[in-house]
């Protein structure tokens, strides 16, 4: 009982939250844009999405096929946990156009072929801002 409590505290010590930022303009000057737009963490963290530019929000677009999709509501701080490995694609719904998308990597790719598939068509799709998906998709790590 006592090794029990030990791991759960040590689990619940090495468990980290992250933010991402929802931005209609970044330092860079990019705009419509996740900040940042790849971020790896582990299984059991949580991403934070913090609006802090208004009229965004998240929805989980390809996910590993265990994992549970994720949707925030418009101009709302949210949390969400990640206990699946793989990688996760994500969009800002009223700016796909706009390619506002970003990919987080929980652990290892386990689904990256089908990452590597998709990840030309949703690019593509976007009118403003291609090529964005692509580049962030250039730092997933197999
Ligand atoms: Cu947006």
């Amino acid at each position: 009982m006592r090794f029990i409590l030990l791991l759960f505290a040590i689990c619940v010590a090495y468990a980290k939250d992250y933010e991402v930022k929802m931005l209609d303009l970044d330092k860079q000057g990019n705009t419509m844009v996740f900040e940042p737009g790849f971020i790896q963490i582990q299984p059991g963290d949580t991403i934070t999405f913090v609006p802090t530019h208004k009229t965004h929000y998240v929805q989980s677009k390809l996910i590993p096929d265990d994992a549970e999709h994720f949707l925030s509501e418009l101009d709302e701080r949210a949390t969400f946990k990640f206990d699946k490995e793989g990688v996760y694609i994500y969009v800002c719904p009223p700016h796909q156009m706009m390619n506002m998308v970003g990919i987080i990597q929980v652990g290892n790719a386990l689904n990256i072929q089908k990452i590597r598939d998709s990840v030309p068509k949703l690019d593509r799709r976007a009118q403003v801002n291609r090529g964005r998906l692509i580049e962030y998709a250039k730092a997933i790590k197999e």
